[in-house]
C-alpha cells in the first residue's frame, strides 16, 4: 500500500475514533453546555474534501461540522476542549460546536441556520473573483438545508457570476428525526442544477480514495468553469445531536467497546477502509488509535 493510500485510510480511522470519543463524552454527560452534532458516517467525504483543499481554499460549513473541523485540525484535544468551552479550545471556548470555525485552516464560516452558509459562500467566492484572489470556496450542507430557498438562489447567483463555488450536499436522508419521504416530495438536485447549467454528480459507497479523486476533479472543474454541485449519500449512524444512544430506550448501541465500525456495510466509511486494505494494516491502525487514548488529555 503506498503512503498516500495508507495516510487517507489512517485519517478515516482516526476521525472515526475521535468522533466515538466525543460520543462517549456526550453519553457520560461531559459536554453539558451546547448541542453537538456527531458525524459518524461522514468520514470519507470529510477526509476527501480536507485533503483536496489547497491553502487558498475556503470552507463554509453547517451545524454538522465536526468531521471537517477534526480532520482539518488533525488533533482531537483542542477541538474537544472547544466543545467544553474551555479557554484552551481551538476558538478559545467562544464558538463551541455549531458555529465552530478555524480560519487558519480554511474553515472560515459555520452556521446553525440551514442554508445560511450558501449566500455567505457566494459572497466569499465573489470576493475572491473581484479581488483576483486564488482558490475556491466549498459550501457543505445537508438534505434538509437544500429545502431552503437560499440553495436555489445560490445556484443561480453562482452560475450567473461564474463563481468558483463547490456545493456539497451530504444526503443522510434525515432532517432531525424525519426522513425525506416522511417530510417532503423528492428533490432532484440534478434537475435543479441542469436547469441552471451547473455541473452535477452523485457519489456513493464511502470509498475515501475514489472520493478524493472525484473532488479533486470537481475542484479543477470549479477552478476553470465556475460552480459545481455534488450530492454525496451518507448514512446517519448517530442520532441528530447529542449522544447515541440517547438513553436506555434507544435501540442504537454505539460504544467504543464494540470497536470502531458501526455497520458492516458500505454505509460505513471505516468498514470500506477495512475491506480495502490488508488486515495487518487495519489492525495496526486500530491499535494505534486505541493506544492514543491513554495519552489523550481528554475526555
Ligand atoms: C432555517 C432553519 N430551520 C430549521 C432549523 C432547525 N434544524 C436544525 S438542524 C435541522 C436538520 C438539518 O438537516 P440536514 O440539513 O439534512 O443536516 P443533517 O443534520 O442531517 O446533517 C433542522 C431542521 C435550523 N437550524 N435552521
Ligand atoms: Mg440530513
Amino acid at each position: 500500500m503506498d503512503i498516500e493510500r495508507r495516510q487517507l485510510a489512517w485519517e478515516v480511522v482516526r476521525l472515526r475514533y475521535w468522533q466515538h470519543l466525543v460520543n462517549e463524552g456526550l453519553k457520560e454527560g461531559k459536554i453539558p453546555k451546547v448541542p453537538v452534532h456527531v458525524a459518524i458516517g461522514n468520514e470519507a467525504i470529510a477526509v476527501a474534501i480536507c485533503n483536496m483543499m489547497q491553502p487558498e481554499d475556503e470552507l463554509a460549513l453547517s451545524h454538522r461540522n465536526m468531521a471537517y473541523n477534526l480532520a482539518r485540525r488533525g488533533e482531537f484535544g483542542p477541538v474537544y476542549r472547544e466543545y467544553l468551552m474551555e479557554p484552551t479550545g481551538v476558538a478559545g471556548g467562544k464558538l463551541a460546536s455549531m458555529n465552530l470555525t478555524q480560519p487558519e485552516l480554511g474553515i472560515v464560516y459555520s452556521s446553525s441556520i440551514l442554508g445560511n452558509n450558501v449566500p455567505v459562500a457566494c459572497g466569499l467566492a465573489l470576493g475572491k473573483q473581484t479581488l483576483d484572489e486564488p482558490g475556491i470556496v466549498i459550501a457543505l450542507m445537508g438534505d434538509g438545508s437544500i429545502e431552503e430557498g437560499s440553495f436555489y438562489e445560490g445556484l443561480v447567483f453562482a452560475k450567473t457570476h461564474g463563481l468558483r463555488l463547490l456545493m456539497i450536499i451530504e444526503n443522510n436522508d434525515h432532517s432531525m428525526s424525519s426522513t425525506v419521504a416522511q417530510r417532503r416530495c423528492p428533490i432532484s438536485v440534478g434537475d435543479m442544477c441542469a436547469a441552471v447549467e451547473v455541473p452535477f454528480r452523485q457519489m456513493r459507497g464511502n470509498n475515501v480514495w475514489k472520493y478524493l479523486d472525484n473532488v479533486q476533479d470537481a475542484r479543477r472543474t470549479v477552478h476553470e468553469g465556475g460552480p459545481m454541485c455534488i450530492e454525496v449519500f451518507v448514512e446517519a449512524l448517530t442520532n441528530h445531536s447529542g449522544p447515541t444512544p440517547f438513553g436506555p430506550s434507544d435501540p442504537k448501541n454505539l460504544s467504543l467497546d464494540n470497536g470502531l465500525i458501526v455497520e458492516q456495510s458500505p454505509n460505513d466509511p471505516v468498514y470500506v477502509v477495512e475491506q480495502s486494505i490488508p488486515t495487518s494494516a487495519m489492525a495496526e491502525m486500530t491499535d494505534r488509535v486505541f493506544a492514543e487514548k491513554s495519552v489523550e488529555e481528554t475526555p
